[in-house]
């Protein structure tokens, strides 16, 4: 068997105010339950260490900044613990921040960090960029300015073998598990799922920030209903994209009222290479979602009704790659 025991760390409410150490401290406290219950990796939400700042319109350039992780994040000052913590405990992550580089781009991203190498084996940075640039001059809008704020990344979807998960190498005659990632919005292209599909992979590991309310119903919806609508389509595209790819995977919520308002649904979940739900978060708050993953079970579609050298027809999907 290709067993892994597999984590999504839902993070609760983050203010504003909230330090990054503050944050950190919430997170290895996860991640020493996690590794208590032999979990081998443990997913991350997007921009984990700071408020979902997208929702704020910040005109100062050095007040924006500040949101964002400039140099080494597995080794800056505030963010560093949770990459030693990985460290001792052995055992990976995958965790997302606002990235700011050398040459002055900003990106929204996650890295997969070995803990047994102590070295990040892959980084993505998001692709799909929800929302808007300008802000709407609507009073009641809620913003979404990640146009504003990040470039859309240019790493691809490049999926990735993690060498040494697998005990005693049993698993080793299929190779090593072959890990994809994407960023919250991504999960509703196929597109996406498809790239990462056609590599191989087997665990999509996808954090994610997504509003209860104000974005995706008609306004004419109420909060509640427009909560259970979020909560419906995230787990329709989870769950589609996992079956017609044939993969495992992970999302890891931001969730919660943020500063006390601004609601961040919950639905942390494991899905498996079937579109069926291994577990799903039960809470809004801080809550490991664990599930043992067993590998061989994307075989059946792989092999099958996804056999994708056997069934595709890409002499009419040329549209798919036209502006
Ligand atoms: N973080 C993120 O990508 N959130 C989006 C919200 C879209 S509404 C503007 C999501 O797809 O969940």
């Amino acid at each position: 068997p290709r067993v892994l025991r597999l984590a999504a760390a839902q993070l609760g409410a983050i203010h504003s105010t909230d330090s990054r150490t503050h944050v950190v401290g919430r997170m290895i406290t996860l991640l020493e339950s996690a590794a208590a219950e032999e979990v081998q990796v443990v997913l991350f939400p997007e921009l984990a260490f700071t408020t979902f700042f997208p929702r704020f319109l910040i005109n100062d350039e050095q007040e924006l900044e500040s949101w964002f992780e400039h140099g080494d994040v597995t080794t800056n000052t505030e963010t560093r613990p949770l990459f030693d913590k990985a460290k001792e405990l052995q055992i990976d992550i995958c965790v997302g921040y606002a990235e700011a580089t050398d040459e002055g781009k900003h990106f929204n991203t996650c890295v997969y960090f070995s803990g047994r190498e102590g070295r990040v084996l892959s980084k993505y940075r998001k692709v799909h960029l929800p929302g808007t640039f300008e802000p709407s001059d609507d009073p009641n809008a809620v913003h979404h300015l990640e146009k504003r704020y990040f470039e859309p990344g240019d790493l691809g979807f490049q999926a990735f073998r993690v060498p040494g998960l697998e005990e005693g190498g049993s698993l080793v005659e299929r190779g090593d598990p072959i890990f994809g990632m994407m960023i919250c919005n991504d999960r509703r292209w196929a597109e996406s799922w498809r790239v990462l599909g056609l590599q191989g992979v087997e665990i999509v590991l996808v954090g994610f920030n997504t509003p209860a309310f104000g974005h995706h119903t008609p306004k004419s919806l109420d909060p509640e209903e427009s909560e259970r609508m979020a909560l419906f389509h995230h787990k329709l595209v989870m769950q589609a994209h996992s079956y017609t790819n044939a993969t495992y995977s992970l999302a890891a919520a931001r969730s919660g009222y943020d500063d006390g308002k601004h609601k961040l649904i919950a639905g942390s979940c494991i899905v498996d290479p079937e579109g069926q739900l291994l577990a799903e978060a039960k809470t809004l708050g801080d809550e490991l979602v664990i599930a043992e993953c067993d590998l061989e079970l994307c075989r059946q579609g792989k092999e099958k009704i996804f056999a994708f050298e056997k069934h595709r027809r890409t002499e009419h999907y040329g549209r798919i790659t036209e502006q």
